[in-house]
């Protein structure tokens, strides 16, 4: 029950947002005096959407067509509440309606539409530009099924579907905005009366794919930007009418219903390709969808199709919209009737690739039967690009004749495969990494042969950043304060660069005490969540060491549960007085399994079962505590990057193309321990190499490490064999369920388990032993914060900006 004079102060700033008490009860259809939290999220939502949309429609009236355009299958948004209320400035009334704002807060779900990194990281551009008053816009699926929800039962890991749209005030739906989609059909050709080739696709299965927008307010700007999410219908023309009068309406139905199965669900693969046609389905849907938008906006404003890039940027996230490249080419050529090589220029000025991985099973092939079936006019167009494209490379290197096979973008293999990448390069003027490392690789690797044909200078690097507004502000208001306090204000928030001033209180002992209470407070906010949701007590004393992200074996959460496991036997062989004197530590994993991950589901499954009996066993008390942390997503990310003391980023060197949650917990006053891996390299050159634990092989060895192993075998390293052991022996439940993980290291080791075990449970022992001096750890804490000025999102957004798109901010006016 809620105290009367709680309802009375929320009611009043609540209703605020709207004009009057029954614009309140008429929207909510409630009645002010039967409002629980959720009627309190729904009102206050509501509200800040009101004011929302006001700078959004301004917004959008100003930027006509100049704008940059980010194509991507997923924007990992999180909650949008908080954000907005930070953004349009009115936080603090918030802060004290009647009920606890974190409380209400706490009521939205997620919109989780993205697998992790990829779709977080676009998220974060997205509040970069709208706070940097770039003209930009997303262009997204609307899937009613977001990234499915992890429940653990009895240790393991189960899906349940995420269907999160039965009330989301985030989004607006146009029912005048409306593409129609084809796929399948045939080409025919004819010649016109000047005797050119024209093409047409014709017949086939038309879908209907519906706009829903969502408002991207900046932080402390009125520039509004769009989200537009494509959903699928039927096409309207298309419900059979006839069918359904003649009773076969359940073939009506289901037509109705495989038109909508488009945009059902997120596929929750990231980083395994398995050529599903629904998959092919909903990337040219959504494509076509876009690009159709995106010139129908252009045709507007009455320009030259010669002017379309200079208008438009288009930057591909990934290889998922590189459909979008034949489709535009497909546009100029067959629709607008230009020439190709006209139609071409115009193509590969618009289109800038983001590479976010070189792990081989990730790369997008697609088979030529699929594409011949489902899109024959593009496939035309994909075989006519690379033909242009090979006579090129044929041209300026006769003498190689691997190359061709080894560019061509179509692989010679059974069934022929279109390379999505090598697409992407040659339709795009620039393809970019997300940070050194990964940019340096892919030049000497994946696409070294591109560098060869079109020069170094198509390849670039924007190493990836995030938004401190939700990173740092929202997350860990408290230290944001303290910030703040110390730099006159919240510019910071801006430029991030700032923060180099409180290097300044590095040494201050009073600041030092303040840092370290915020600290132990976001530690306690955590615990205290441990202990609702998994019954376990922690000490807030006690070192937090977290590894959240994405269950892969490359970035190696078996390395880290075995090094527990390892920490384990140690204090196990201790006397009571030897283990007292040992640094207690909470090993905290959190994170989903895509379903069909086997190995994933093992380590999840281990973690869960060395938890259970360590938390269990009394002779180890605080001295260890293994938790893992069910549903893994952006909101608990944010209860949880502020309360790590160390932070685990430690995939096999050369395979993590730049990691952000490092960037997190480091921006919220955490260490981490990492390999010399993504951007964990450019943080330690920004941080200082004394305020990092790095350890483990380096990336230009990972390859003959794995080569010596084929030829001579796996070395199992002594600790581990004792870890192995264990297992075997029955200590963590039945060793048959852990027998892949432990034989896939004695067999290849493909990820260095054991070549790095040895350098990773001795780098963990200099963590306890640093952290005994809390004073130095506050040292080197406060330091790094102060160094992170570097990896903010909006960094990143200005390189794109400068070196990809060559376009400026355009500021609203603030009273027009
Ligand atoms: C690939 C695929 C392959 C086809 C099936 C579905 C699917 C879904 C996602 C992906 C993308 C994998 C690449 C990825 O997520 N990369 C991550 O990008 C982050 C942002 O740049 C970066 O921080 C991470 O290191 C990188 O793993």
């Amino acid at each position: 029950e809620i105290p009367d004079e709680q309802k009375t102060a929320w009611k009043k700033h609540t209703a605020s947002g709207f004009k009057n008490k029954e614009d309140f009860e008429t929207t909510l259809a409630r009645s002010l005096y039967n409002c629980d939290e959720g009627a309190a999220y729904g009102g206050t939502a509501l509200a800040f959407r009101d004011r929302l949309i006001i700078d959004w429609n301004k917004t959008q009236q100003s930027h006509t067509f100049a704008d940059q355009k980010h194509l991507s299958l997923e924007f990992l948004m999180g909650r949008a509440l908080d954000n907005a209320m930070l953004n349009v400035g009115l936080k603090d009334v918030a802060r004290d309606l009647g009920f606890r704002m974190e409380d209400v807060i706490g009521i939205e779900r997620d919109a989780a539409l993205g697998n992790g990194g990829l779709g977080r990281l676009a998220a974060c551009f997205l509040d970069s530009l709208a706070s940097l008053d770039y003209p930009a816009w997303g262009y997204g699926l609307r899937y009613r099924y977001g990234i499915f929800k992890q429940e653990i039962i009895n240790g393991y890991q189960v899906e349940v579907p995420d269907y999160w749209l039965d009330f989301n005030p985030w989004e607006f739906p146009r029912h005048d905005v409306t593409v129609d989609i084809q796929f399948y059909g045939n080409v025919r050709k004819y010649n016109d009366d000047n005797g050119r080739q024209v093409s047409v696709w014709e017949n086939g299965e038309i879908v209907t794919a519906n706009a829903y927008d969502v408002p991207i307010p900046g932080y402390n700007t009125p520039t509004t930007n769009n989200l537009r999410l494509w959903s699928s219908k039927a096409a309207s023309g298309e419900f059979d009418f006839q069918k359904f009068n003649s009773g076969e309406y359940e073939q009506s139905v289901h037509d109705q219903m495989r038109a909508e199965t488009i945009s059902a669900v997120l596929y929750p693969n990231d980083n395994l390709d398995r050529g599903k046609e629904l998959r092919l389905k909903q990337q040219y849907f959504w494509c076509a969808a876009s690009l159709h938008d995106i010139v129908r906006r252009f045709k507007k404003s009455k320009k030259a199709w010669k002017e379309f890039p200079n208008q438009i940027a288009i930057q591909l996230n990934d290889t998922h919209p590189t459909l979008a490249i034949p489709e535009l080419q497909r546009i100029l050529v067959d629709n607008e009737g230009l020439d190709w090589d006209t139609a071409w220029n115009i193509v590969v000025n618009t289109f800038g690739y983001t590479n976010h991985t070189v792990m081989a099973e990730a790369l997008e092939k697609w088979s030529v039967p699929l594409i011949q079936h489902l899109l024959p006019r593009h496939l035309e167009i994909i075989y006519e690009i690379n033909l242009h494209f090979l006579q090129y490379v044929e041209r300026t290197f006769p003498k190689d004749r691997d190359m061709l096979s080894r560019v061509s973008i179509v692989e010679e293999s059974n069934p022929k495969m279109i390379r999505m990448a090598f697409l992407a390069i040659v339709g795009s003027h620039k393809v970019n990494g997300v940070a050194e490392l990964h940019s340096d690789l892919i030049k000497t690797t994946i696409f070294k042969d591109f560098v060869k044909i079109y020069g170094q200078d198509k390849f670039t690097n924007v190493t990836n950043g995030i938004t401190p507004r939700r990173w740092l502000h929202q997350a860990n208001p408290k230290l944001s304060e303290l910030i703040a306090s110390k730099l006159g204000g919240y510019d910071f928030l801006k430029d991030l660069t700032l923060l180099h001033k409180i290097e300044a209180y590095a040494d201050d002992k009073q600041f030092r005490k303040a840092f370290q209470d915020i600290k132990y407070a976001n530690k306690t906010r955590l615990a205290n969540y441990i202990k609702e949701t998994t019954g376990v007590s922690v000490n807030p004393a006690a070192l937090f060491d977290i590894q959240v992200k994405r269950i892969h074996e490359y970035k190696r959460q078996q390395l880290n549960i075995f090094g527990v496991i390892h920490r384990y036997l140690a204090l196990k062989a201790m006397s009571p007085e030897e283990r007292k004197k040992m640094q207690p530590r909470v090993s905290i994993f959190g994170g989903k399994a895509a379903p069909g991950y086997w190995m994933a589901k093992c380590i999840i499954h281990l973690v869960n079962e060395v938890g259970r009996v360590v938390n269990n066993d009394p002779e180890i008390g605080d001295a260890l505590k293994v938790i893992f942390i069910e549903d893994y997503n952006v909101s608990k990310c944010e209860i949880i990057a502020p309360a790590s003391d160390i932070s685990e980023h430690i995939s096999t060197a050369g395979t993590e193309a730049s990691g952000t949650s490092n960037m997190k917990f480091v921006l919220n006053g955490g260490l981490i321990i990492g390999t010399c891996d993504g951007a964990n390299i450019e943080i330690t050159r920004e941080i200082g190499e004394e305020n990092i634990f790095l350890f483990g092989n380096l990336a230009e060895d990972v390859e003959d490490i794995r080569h010596q192993h084929t030829y001579e075998g796996v070395l199992i390293d002594d600790g581990l064999q004792k870890v192995f052991d264990a297992i075997h022996s029955g200590m963590f439940g039945h060793s048959d369920e852990f027998s892949a993980l432990t034989n896939t290291v004695v067999n290849h080791d493909h990820w260095l388990t054991s070549a790095d075990f040895e350098a990773y449970c001795k780098t963990h022992d200099s963590i306890d032993e640093a952290f005994k001096d809390q004073e130095a750890w506050l040292h080197k804490t406060i330091l790094a914060v102060a160094r992170m000025g570097f990896f903010t999102a909006d960094r990143c957004i200005e390189e794109y900006a400068e070196m990809i798109w060559n376009v400026e901010p355009q500021k609203l006016k603030q009273n027009g």
